[in-house]
């Protein structure tokens, strides 16, 4: 059976795209041969100095990790020369990246987290690059600024993950389906292997840190034994799976249906919104969430519709197959009624 490229997905995309000028299909191809890049150091890791932190913390306050750092690098050095960006903002750099004056600028934004789920790495699971792209919103002759930036999710172009592996995938999409690859090794190239993906409308599976119980309010708690107890649409408790990679845990759900969540726990004051950043893994996430049928909430509200004000805004998030998330909405804006 002949195999569809993802470059030939793209160039499908774009025929079908009136005036698409093929700017960014350039931009994907360079964010593909990144990841390409990426994917090749991950799997001799075991046997290179790369594995460990650099004794580093980031602006989120973590231990930066040495392929974290890696990955940072590959993908800004690669990505500020396609010439089809203005900016780039990552979840390693405390600002977002204006691109350098010698190279060519362009209408895009790229926002991406280089690794998520990097704490894991030394133990060989699965970690991922997350990405959004954005138009800008200013005119191109002026300086580009924060507020080109911080955009609601809704205004995406694009969004997916690349997953690193026992293989690595591609999962993207650009408002139309949500469609998977993966890399054919012997020949360097991504090959449609999930097209149209959709996530089950109901789950069996819920995915939490559960070690977090006694740091959650009294709605969370009766979030997660909706999911434990027998009063809910199984009526037998969901399973639990918890890898505590964030892309990993997600792409499982989109798979095969499920919830994973993140919320609000009290362990830090300076945590009081979650942990999980808004626009490099909460926003793309519930773009591809959508696209495939699934939701993604904050508890209260779509996340597709928050409108971020800071760069590395963090927000709670619980995102899966559609049922599973409407009753958790359903739970808070319960009690928050009562509260009222
Ligand atoms: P790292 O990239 O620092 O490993 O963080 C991963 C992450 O943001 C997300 O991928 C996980 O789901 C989540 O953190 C796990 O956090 P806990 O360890 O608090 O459960």
């Amino acid at each position: 059976m002949r195999q569809v490229t993802v470059t030939e997905h793209l160039l499908l995309h774009q025929t079908k795209t009136p005036d698409a000028s093929g700017k960014f299909t350039a931009l994907f191809y360079d964010l593909i041969l990144a990841a390409k890049t990426i994917s090749k150091t991950m799997n001799k890791a075991g046997l290179l100095d790369i594995l460990g932190a650099t004794g580093e913390i980031n602006v989120q306050g973590e231990q930066v990790q040495k392929l974290d750092a890696y990955a940072n690098r590959v993908l800004i050095h690669r990505m500020e020369r396609t010439g089809v960006l203005c900016a780039i903002a990552s979840e390693e750099n405390a600002d977002f990246l204006r691109i350098p004056a010698q190279y060519k600028q362009g209408e895009y934004i790229l926002i991406f987290d280089p690794l998520d789920g990097s704490s894991n790495v030394d133990v060989n699971v699965n970690v991922g690059t997350i990405f959004s792209i954005l138009r800008r919103k200013s005119p191109s002759n002026n300086d580009v600024t924060l507020g080109d930036i911080l955009q609601s999710g809704v205004e995406q172009v694009a969004a997916g993950y690349f997953l690193y592996g026992p293989s690595t995938m591609l999962v993207y999409s650009t408002g139309d389906g949500v469609h998977g690859f993966t890399l054919d090794p012997s020949v360097g190239e991504f090959l449609l292997s999930h097209p149209d993906l959709r996530i089950p409308e109901q789950g069996k599976v819920y995915s939490v840190n559960e070690g977090y119980y006694q740091y959650w309010d009294d709605a969370t708690r009766e979030v997660i034994e909706h999911f434990k107890g027998d009063a809910n649409p199984l009526g037998k408790p969901y399973s639990a799976r918890y890898i505590g990679s964030l892309v990993a845990d997600f792409h499982r759900g989109l798979l095969n249906g499920g919830i994973y969540m993140y919320p609000v726990d009290n362990r830090n004051p300076g945590k009081a919104k979650g942990k999980l950043r808004y626009l490099c893994e909460a926003s793309p996430l519930a773009y591809i969430a959508e696209q495939a049928g699934g939701a993604a909430t904050n508890g209260t509200k779509r996340i597709l519709e928050l409108q971020p004000d800071e760069l590395h805004e963090r927000v709670p998030l619980f995102i899966g197959s559609k049922n599973d998330v409407e009753a958790v909405a359903e739970i808070y804006n319960k009690r928050r009624s009562t509260a009222e």
